[in-house]
């Protein structure tokens, strides 16, 4: 009886390590997924966007993170990409846009929209 319950401990204690391999594996793949996501960084300063001209490859989704760097907040908002999100005083956001066809899609921020202004530029690659 003894004898025969090692080996059945050898046995849980080998699926253990692959099922642990195999979870292992999954959280890196799905990182890398998540990782290879386009990302870009538009900052808020004074009152403007920085950059206010962005370019964006055609046809695929893209992260975008917004950060506000002034103490007061503001909000990204934009007709042509249907988003609108504020942004609080130095905090930051992440806004996903896409898959877009390619062409111009301005942005302002609602707070001061005479002069945050800005435009994602789509482009074939
Ligand atoms: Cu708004």
């Amino acid at each position: 009886m003894c004898q025969n319950r090692i080996p059945s401990i050898l046995v849980m204690v080998r699926m253990k390590i692959v099922l642990y391999s195999h979870i292992l594996f999954f959280l890196t793949f799905s990182g890398l997924a998540l990782a290879a996501k386009p990302t870009f960084v538009i900052e808020i300063n004074n009152h403007l966007f920085e950059p206010n001209v962005l370019k964006i490859p055609a046809n695929t989704k893209v992260k975008l993170i917004i950060i506000n760097n002034d103490p007061t907040p503001e909000e990204f908002e934009s007709y042509e990409l249907n988003r609108e999100k504020v942004i609080v005083g130095k905090q930051k956001v992440v806004v996903f846009i896409g898959p877009l066809k390619p062409g111009e899609y301005p942005f302002f921020g609602e707070f001061n929209p005479k002069t945050a202004l800005g435009k994602i530029i789509v482009e074939e690659k």
